[in-house]
């Protein structure tokens, strides 16, 4: 008996080299209507879905393959005699390919088409069809997309079939084009209806955007995912390939020059960390002093910035071996100078925008998920004075807040006239993270304010910093020796801003 296949495709690429070289091997080729005419345009034998079943195709296209002469011939097993049984009695052939690619969903939602356009696109039968023949793989070849169609015919030459190892391979892919597709539909409806993504649903969908040439390190293999639907919030403007690092070290760019937005600021840094901080009149003076903070630490950082880079801007940048820099936009000549100075240096632009508002971190337990605010701002109305208030250094605890909220915990940051001069982070003690910061600041400690990421659990840290001149300190509050703690700071004549949130980063 004739074998067949069905070829029902929206891309129409290679298909009619598929269907005449079938044709010459003998096989009969079964198509939905616009595939049907394009094989009998061009000669090649074909029968017409609706001519099989008798049923013609309804409701404008809708309904063209769901028919069970198509999906019995289709999911039947031929070893199985109740299933031979039934194709008999009801007068059902073997279909022993089918070739289908979808309605283009993607292509539609990324033109910006409007709602009634996405819904005509959700390919319904294409889905079904390939499901099926990817059920039965044991005895049915599926082929989802046109660079399938070459490898196949070839095997189907040399070998007389399509084996069983190459049958199951591509039932495999078959199964995840179905699912990239209806995670594509997901998203462009959700995007369409005005509903963000892990809102309402139970399931994450992501595909893989971009292979990484390795992550961590060398001999850890690495990838970028993102929703089917959206793209990447920054611009590469030069310089290398974004490493692995580099992507972790940009998005804590990110989130430092996010909290920074108010101001003309600039950060740097290192191991997902800030090692410099500070705001300035310019930005190359807030870059200037943000360098300064650990200027040993700061090679080879990663940048960022809060406004346009002019060419003072990359004059200042240049100076320094950096990996990455981050800003809204930069004037040609200042992106002249700094790809003719640092070839390397990746420059990126970001006009704000993320791709998640959910924070995800992979665990050996599973994917932890969480809301994924930038930290809320300290409010002297809504948090209160220990000792003598401190307005006249309020906006430094500002700043020294948003440094700690923005580097690894246990974290500190102490900040002198608008720049960090000492960052403990990344310390499993907090009075360690206090002597480090204390250690960083040296002189420009003394009148000094410091940040601290979480409440101090002993009066040590808070005597630490008394020790190194600080003036006064901000912090959330909530242990259990809070009045011990508040009681020697004001011992010390350290005055103490109780803001009432906590702003890890572990
Ligand atoms: O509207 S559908 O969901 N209803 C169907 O029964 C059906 N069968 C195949 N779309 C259906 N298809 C799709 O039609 C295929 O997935 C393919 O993308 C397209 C090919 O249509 P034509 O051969 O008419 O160009």
């Amino acid at each position: 008996m004739k074998r067949r296949a069905l070829i029902s495709v929206a891309d129409k690429s290679g298909a009619l080299e598929l269907g005449q070289t079938l044709v010459a091997l003998g096989w009969e080729i079964l198509s939905s209507s616009g595939t049907a005419k394009m094989f009998r345009d061009a000669g090649v034998p074909v029968v017409e879905v609706s001519d099989l079943t008798k049923f013609p195709h309804i409701l404008g296209g809708r309904v063209k393959t769901l028919h069970p002469l198509v999906f019995g011939g289709i999911l039947a097993r031929r070893d199985l005699e109740a299933d031979v049984k039934d194709m008999q009695d009801h007068g059902i052939a073997g279909i022993d390919m089918v070739a289908v690619n979808l309605y283009p969903f993607e292509k539609t939602a990324r033109s910006g088409a409007v709602l009634d356009a996405l819904i005509e696109n959700i390919d319904i039968g294409g889905v079904a069809l390939i499901r099926a023949a990817a059920k039965n793989y044991r005895y049915v070849a599926v082929m989802t997309d046109p660079a399938d169609y070459a490898p196949v015919l070839e095997e189907l030459k040399a070998e007389g079939d399509v084996t069983l190892e190459t049958r199951r391979r591509l039932a495999l892919r078959a199964f995840d084009a179905t699912a990239r597709y209806d995670a594509t539909i997901g998203d462009g409806l959700r995007r369409e209806l005005g509903e963000k993504p892990g809102e309402d649903s139970v399931t994450l969908s992501l595909v893989r955007t971009q292979e990484l040439r390795y992550g961590e390190n060398p001999h850890q293999r690495a990838g970028v995912y993102l929703p089917p639907l959206a793209d990447s919030p920054v611009t590469q403007l030069a310089g290398k390939e974004l490493s692995y690092n580099n992507l972790l070290d940009l998005d804590a760019a990110m989130r430092a020059t996010a909290m920074l937005q108010s101001d003309v600021g600039a950060v740097v840094i290192k191991h997902t960390t800030p090692c410099g901080m500070a705001i300035g009149k310019t930005v190359a003076e807030a870059y200037d002093r943000a360098f300064a903070c650990d200027s040993l630490s700061a090679f080879g950082g990663v940048v960022g910035v809060t406004r346009h880079i002019d060419l003072e801007t990359a004059g200042a940048i240049s100076k320094h071996f950096t990996e990455v820099l981050l800003c809204p936009s930069i004037d040609d000549a200042a992106l002249k100078l700094l790809t003719e100075k640092r070839k390397n240096l990746r420059v990126m632009t970001w006009k704000g925008g993320r791709v998640f508002d959910k924070q995800m971190v992979s665990t050996w337990c599973g994917l932890l998920m969480q809301d994924d605010e930038l930290a809320p701002l300290p409010d002297q109305k809504k948090g209160h004075w220990i000792g003598a208030p401190r307005p006249d250094l309020w906006d430094d605890l500002v700043l020294a807040w948003k440094v700690a909220a923005v580097s690894k915990s246990n974290a500190v940051a102490m900040v002198k006239d608008g720049e960090a001069v000492g960052i403990g982070m990344g310390f499993c003690s907090r009075v360690f993270a206090v002597e480090f910061a204390a250690r960083q600041a040296g002189e420009r400690g003394q009148g000094a304010v410091m940040a601290s990421d979480a409440f101090f659990p002993f009066p040590d840290g808070v005597e630490k910093a008394a020790a190194a001149g600080i003036a006064a300190i901000i912090q959330p509050g909530g242990s259990v020796r809070d009045e011990e703690v508040a009681a020697r700071a004001q011992e010390l004549g350290v005055s103490m801003f109780i803001s009432g949130h906590r702003t890890f980063r572990h």
